[in-house]
């Protein structure tokens, strides 16, 4: 197995315009199919190869073997419609004003700032990638989440054609067992949601498996409600009888880095033992706890369940001999939720109810979905690009989910689209075994509060080994070195002021570019 090392240089005009000419004569027969395997919620340290010891997911781990494994993938967004967005559009959430999951989260009078607002639907000018394969003779089809805007603004008017079922919203209508309650879907009892989605994907390569097709097979799982399928939630308590005692605690507090002065992280190892602070809910100070350990075998069982719906689609195009003619890409799109869901900040959550509301642990990342910290963006990426990529290879270049769009239409040899995903690059280099893309910096912007913490409002540059946060309340800044420092821990702002300086500058200048909406006071802010 080799390694690709970090590289950016600064884009050029020349490169898009080599990748313009050249597009032309491609036949029908020599389209390559792609599967888009998006998985929800699932956090960068919940899969085998990226070293959970307690999921088993063997069908990523070889899926990885065949293809590129990416470190340093990034979704646009740590939360679930704006990332959903970037990928189908190739722009920043940002861009699209649409920062935030739908339909958003309400204000609370302790905010010092107002939520921006922002778009209830990917708005239909955009052209989506599956539009852009569809004018390509594609056959496109959407199993599982959308999140992208109620009906008129489903998928089937955003390019396409099977929509599987029908339901917009971001979580599973009932749940993960039978009965589902969703509209084109069969059920019967003793069934599960994931395993059943699978098999309507995999009717749908059957019956395409003479033409090129996109299957965007957007998995509910493993997004709460934390509901294992009951086979393996068994075989996972069983594991977990065997496992030693713990050692280290099994939550860590997290404050508002942008508190005035912010809680160290030594004193908010002293706070948690404090009485005021056992509970699991909204703590004093705006602190909350974050999970420390993957031991929930409900969630174990969600995540191999969905291993396993990779597996039979693997399988599935093997049989049918069209494997080393489809292009594979796994993806999630926000990190794990480690940090339970305050959408109701008064939300109490009972120690018996702890495994539904902390779905696993993101260590060695810090903190959850929900959160600019690496446990929110950072997640799991592998692509198998058969016959024409590297295969077995680690790639440390940083990526984000805008790029998506241009890759895919790359790989196929279709004609690319600049204006339309004007913030992603082409992961081709990449997965020819090259070590750089074209460009200079992966930005994120969340005008909002999170539903997952307490923390201020924020956005985030990351500039090779370097990465800022700035927080919107107070204008606090942090910067951590992620290759000496993956877990966040060691803000370097004030010893390194020039790069602190540069970054800021970076991040600020990105935001006008790209006009993003700014959080305008609270008039009922009551401190
Ligand atoms: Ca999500």
């Amino acid at each position: 197995m080799r390694k690709i090392r970090f590289f950016i240089n600064l884009g050029t005009v020349g490169v898009l315009s080599i990748l313009l000419m050249g597009c032309a004569g491609v036949s029908e027969e020599s389209k390559p199919n792609i599967v888009f395997f998006l998985v929800d919620d699932l956090g960068w340290r919940d899969v085998g190869c990226y070293g959970s010891s307690f999921y088993k997911t063997p069908n990523i781990d070889a899926l990885a073997k065949d293809g590129v494994r990416f470190t340093d993938a990034y979704a646009a967004c740590h939360v679930c419609s704006p990332t959903r967005a970037s990928i189908l559009t190739g722009k920043y959430p940002a861009r699209l004003h649409l920062t935030d999951w739908l339909s958003g989260r309400k204000d609370f009078t302790f905010q010092k700032l107002k939520n921006a607002a922002i778009h209830q639907e990917l708005p239909s000018e955009e052209i989506t990638l599956a539009e852009a394969l569809k004018a390509h003779g594609y056959s496109t089809a959407i199993f599982g989440k959308w999140h992208l805007g109620e009906e008129p603004y489903g998928p089937t008017s955003q390019g396409f054609d099977v929509q599987i079922p029908k339901w917009n919203k971001g979580w599973p209508k009932n749940g993960y067992h039978f009965p589902f309650e969703l509209e084109g879907i069969d059920d019967e009892p003793g069934q599960y949601l994931t395993d059943r989605l699978t098999d309507e994907a995999l009717k749908f390569i059957d019956a395409n498996k003479n033409r090129p097709f996109f299957l965007y097979l957007s998995h509910f799982a493993v997004h709460d409600p934390i509901e294992g399928r009951p086979d393996l939630v068994k075989k996972y308590e069983e594991i977990r009888e065997q496992m030693p005692p713990q050692k280290d605690p099994a939550f860590v507090l997290e404050g508002n880095p942008d508190a005035r002065p912010p809680l160290s992280r030594e004193k908010l190892n002293m706070l948690i033992q404090q009485p005021e602070y056992q509970d699991y809910k909204v703590l004093p100070n705006r602190t909350i706890k974050v999970k420390q350990y993957q031991d929930n075998t409900e969630f174990a069982g969600m995540v191999e369940s969905m291993d396993e719906s990779l597996g039979r689609v693997l399988v599935k195009l093997e049989e049918l001999g069209i494997a080393n003619n489809t292009i594979i890409i796994f993806f999630s799109d926000n990190g794990g939720m480690s940090a339970a869901n305050f959408g109701w900040p008064d939300r109490i959550i009972p120690d018996e109810k702890l495994d539904a509301a902390y779905s696993t642990s993101n260590l060695p990342l810090r903190g959850a979905k929900g959160w600019l910290y690496e446990g929110g963006i950072r997640v799991p990426l592998v692509i198998k690009w058969p016959e024409k990529g590297v295969r077995d290879i680690v790639c440390e270049v940083p990526v984000i989910s805008t790029d998506f769009y241009p890759s895919i239409l790359d790989m196929a040899g279709l004609p690319l689209l600049p204006e339309q995903h004007i913030d992603g690059v082409s992961l081709v280099p990449l997965l020819k075994g090259d070590n750089q893309v074209e460009r200079e910096a992966i930005y994120w912007h969340f005008p909002h509060y999170s539903n997952h913490g307490m923390q201020s409002p924020g956005g985030a540059v990351r500039f090779g080994d370097y990465k800022l946060l700035e927080y919107f309340e107070n204008n606090t800044v942090q910067l951590f070195n992620l290759r000496q420092d993956i877990g966040e821990q060691h803000d370097l702002s004030l010893e390194m002021p020039e790069k602190t300086a540069q970054l800021h500058k970076m991040l600020r200048v990105w935001r006008e570019e790209v006009s993003a909406q700014m959080m305008p006071p609270n008039p009922d802010y009551q401190p």
